[in-house]
């Protein structure tokens, strides 16, 4: 069965995509993006020095680029709240990198996909490919894109990883778009982010986010937002937290199980061997900033949150061979006098 034209049946591939593993399940026409939200975003200066959201701009806003032919986007979303509490690590990294379990689940959705619908020609993505995610999961009806610049979903909240599948077949049923705005007059992500990252039409400066600052930038984080480090060592979920459509979090399942290393304090991270680091961090999303960065980001938090406590393992830390781990030991320790 299959040519690339033919319609496929958007219930059937919605039950091949459930069966993958994938919870939320929407379809959008492949239609170019209007490009004012990504270039505006951009030419403010937004992606700071994300230099690979500065490149391949047409792809982002025309999938047809990516794959020749292109006619739908399939949005997908996983649920990955677990009912644990606030920590240094947030949420979706306590466990098995996300990017590794969508991964997994696309790879089955293509294998069922070509096994039901031969002459389909498909192109995946999961948070690294030229993709827009939020925009396609909100034009797919998933949900929309909250003032805290977070996708919010009806069922899970903003507590969803998206992924999506591009095909060069039309379904037989589309999505009419974002679901409606319900953050209303509510400000509280805004008034909570501690950087003041989030400015207005859900737009967040990367640069002044403790999560680009803690996840993907690998020098000296800026003086002037050290301060909001306090308490977090990787990413940040403080918009997400004080967010009233996220009050009733539904339990993700087992792929998304904390790991060890999720019940670590600022403390034992700062502190951490490298055997330590070894078992705790390699196969989860933490890997990404290195032992070098989750250390200098522990000795961060410390020093905002002034921990009396945590003197002994900063001057263990000030003497460390990477120059921004003892430079971020010896400002916590200059805020602890
Ligand atoms: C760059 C990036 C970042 C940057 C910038 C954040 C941002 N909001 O843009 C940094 C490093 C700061 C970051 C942080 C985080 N990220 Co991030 N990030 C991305 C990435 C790679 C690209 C996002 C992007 O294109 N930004 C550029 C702006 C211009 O586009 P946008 O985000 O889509 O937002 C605009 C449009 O959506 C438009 N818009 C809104 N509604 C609609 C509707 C229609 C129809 C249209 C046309 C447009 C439109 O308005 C928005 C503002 O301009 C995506 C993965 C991907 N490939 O999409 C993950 C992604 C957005 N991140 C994700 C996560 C989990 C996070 C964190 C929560 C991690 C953490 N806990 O620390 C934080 C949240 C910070 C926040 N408040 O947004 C998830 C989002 C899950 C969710 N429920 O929203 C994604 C989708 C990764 C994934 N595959 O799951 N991230
Ligand atoms: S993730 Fe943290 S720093 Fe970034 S916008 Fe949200 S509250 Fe602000
Ligand atoms: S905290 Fe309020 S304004 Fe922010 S995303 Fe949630 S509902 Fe919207």
């Amino acid at each position: 069965m299959g040519s690339a034209a033919q319609e496929l049946s958007a219930a059937r591939l919605e039950r091949l995509a459930l069966d993958a593993g994938f919870e939320l399940v929407g379809f959008a026409r492949a239609e170019p993006i209007p490009p004012q939200a990504l270039v505006q975003w951009l030419e403010a200066g937004f992606a700071a020095d994300l230099d690979w959201m500065k490149a391949r701009v047409e792809e982002r806003l025309d999938v047809t680029k990516l794959l020749p032919g292109a006619r739908t986007v399939v949005a997908l979303a996983c649920n990955y709240h677990r009912t644990d509490a606030p920590g240094p690590i947030a949420r979706y990294a306590r466990g098995r990198d996300y990017h590794t379990t969508m991964r997994h689940r696309l790879r089955t959705l293509r294998r069922t996909l070509r096994e039901t619908y031969p002459g389909v020609n498909d192109y995946g993505s999961v948070d690294a490919a030229p993709v827009m995610e939020k925009v396609w999961a909100a034009r797919a009806g998933l949900g929309y894109v909250g003032k805290n610049g977070c996708f919010i979903t009806e069922r899970f909240g903003s507590w969803v990883v998206l992924a999506a599948m591009i095909l060069d077949a039309p379904v037989d049923a589309y999505a009419n778009g974002p679901t409606e705005d319900r953050c209303g007059r509510c400000n509280l992500c805004v008034t909570a982010c501690p950087t003041s990252a989030i400015e207005p039409g859900a737009r967040i400066d990367a640069e002044r986010c403790v999560a680009y600052q803690t996840i993907e930038q690998q020098g000296a984080v800026p003086e002037h937002l050290r301060e909001g480090l306090a308490g977090m060592v990787f990413g940040c979920d403080l918009c997400q937290q004080v967010c009233p459509l996220n009050d009733a979090p539904l339990p993700a399942g087992d792929r998304f199980a904390p790991r060890a290393v999720a019940d670590a304090s600022v403390l034992e991270l700062a502190a951490m061997s490298r055997a330590q680091y070894d078992a705790w961090v390699p196969g989860t999303a933490l890997a990404c900033a290195q032992y070098r960065g989750l250390r200098r980001n522990a000795a961060y938090a410390l020093g905002a949150a002034r921990v009396a406590g945590a003197r002994p393992v900063l001057e263990h830390l000030s003497r460390d061979e990477d120059e921004t781990v003892r430079e971020a030991a010896a400002w916590a320790l200059e805020r602890l006098r």
